[in-house]
């Protein structure tokens, strides 16, 4: 059984950045069909107790293809939205600190210079997709993208993705309409880079 993050802050909490309707069409419709999906369709293919990570990084041992690709689909749908929404906070914006504000001047010189770079690639990618941070397993930082639901776990780059930005319509469209750069230069306004920091030390461990 797989569980959807439930919001900790209300459908209106992220405004102005995020709008109530898009919070709630977001979380309670779209993400919430992704899970139930993923529910159905695991308990299909007999994997319902695999761990999400593990079964997203274990696809191809699905047999039956239509169930493989509903399963990436769906399953990605309900592990990257369960990210979004627990690295985003009405608290959220600023600057990371600590030990991810060490590792991301490592990785990438400077958070402004991290911000370029997962900004470009946010809105570089064609369609519907993602822009990831993610920590490979020697415990560097990296940057990347995915159309669709695949997410770097799906793709099986072994890397661990830490926060992410939904740059599929549904995540902007009501307010930003096509500005997808508007949407993005926001969204940063929403971070909540303890949780991002959390997730990183949780990678490492
Ligand atoms: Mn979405």
């Amino acid at each position: 059984m797989f569980t959807q993050y439930p919001l900790p802050y209300t459908s209106d909490a992220l405004e102005p950045t995020i709008d109530t309707l898009t919070v709630e069409t977001h979380h309670g419709k779209h993400h919430a069909a992704y899970t139930a999906a993923l529910n159905t369709l695991a308990e299909q293919a007999g994997v319902a107790d695999m761990d999400i990570t593990d079964l997203l990084a274990n696809l191809d041992k699905i047999e039956d293809p239509a169930l493989r690709t509903a399963i990436r689909n769906n399953g990605g749908g309900f592990y990257n939205h369960n990210l979004y929404f627990s690295t985003i906070s009405p608290s959220g914006g600023g600057q990371p600190e600590g030990l991810l504000a060490e590792k991301i001047n490592e990785a990438f010189g400077s958070f402004e210079a991290f911000q370029e770079k997962i900004t470009a690639l946010a809105l570089g990618q064609f369609g519907s997709g993602w822009a990831w941070l993610s920590v490979t397993p020697a415990g560097d930082l990296v940057l990347s993208n995915s159309p669709n639901q695949d997410n770097p776990i799906s793709l099986g780059t072994g890397n661990v993705p830490i926060f992410t930005i939904d740059v599929w319509e549904h995540a902007y469209y009501l307010k930003y309409k096509n500005l997808r750069p508007a949407y993005v230069k926001a969204f940063f306004d929403i971070v909540d880079w303890k949780a991002v920091e959390e997730n990183y030390k949780a990678a490492i461990a």
